[in-house]
């Protein structure tokens, strides 16, 4: 009676210990595939600013809803210096890199990019790079008020975005830009 029927696995065959080195190998599998890899986009904004903080999260929730749902964001704020030291070091880290309100970079590693400064470009050759881009996500607009709007604008003709929900916020990034425009005279 102790003979095993034909059609039962060998009885070792869905032990726990097997099931986890199964589920361990798939891990390692997956690792070395990048599977288990959350991409990660690096947002860089223009820092001490409502507008650039604003903007920093509308193109986040933009780019969360409709380019990559999983991806995990850092940020930094960027500040205004003399010269070309505005982008220093490694700060295009991530697998995408984003600017908004802030300076161009002809840097490869670039991949989005929102401004509506007049001062958008550090020399006519970054004009130059940015006016022959063919990637079609990177956005200039010197007649907006405020660059949170202009995401919210772009984001939503472009690439289906809902921006219903930041109505609120980009009223009042609109508000506070106008402001500190204004108070600069
Ligand atoms: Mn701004």
């Amino acid at each position: 009676m102790n003979r095993r029927r034909k059609e039962d696995p060998p009885s070792d065959t869905y032990s726990l210990a097997n099931v986890i080195q199964i589920l361990l190998r798939l891990r390692a599998f997956c690792t070395r595939q990048r599977l288990l890899i959350r991409m990660k986009l690096r947002v860089l904004y223009h820092g001490h600013c409502f507008d650039g903080v604003a903007s920093a999260a509308t193109f986040t929730r933009f780019y969360k809803e409709r380019i990559h749902t999983d991806a995990e964001v850092q940020y930094a704020g960027l500040l205004h210096r003399p010269g070309n030291l505005l982008f220093e070091g490694n700060m295009f880290d991530g697998d995408e890199n984003a600017i908004v309100d802030f300076k161009y970079s002809p840097s490869e590693k670039l991949t989005w990019w929102f401004d509506h400064h007049q001062s958008a470009f550090l020399t006519p050759a970054d004009e130059a790079h940015f006016r022959s881009d063919k990637s079609g996500k990177k956005f200039l607009d010197p007649d907006r008020k405020s660059c949170t709007e202009f995401i919210a604008e772009v984001a939503r003709e472009k690439f289906g975005f809902d921006d219903q929900p930041l109505r609120e916020l980009v009223h009042w990034a609109h508000i506070i830009e106008c402001k500190s425009v204004f108070s600069r005279f």
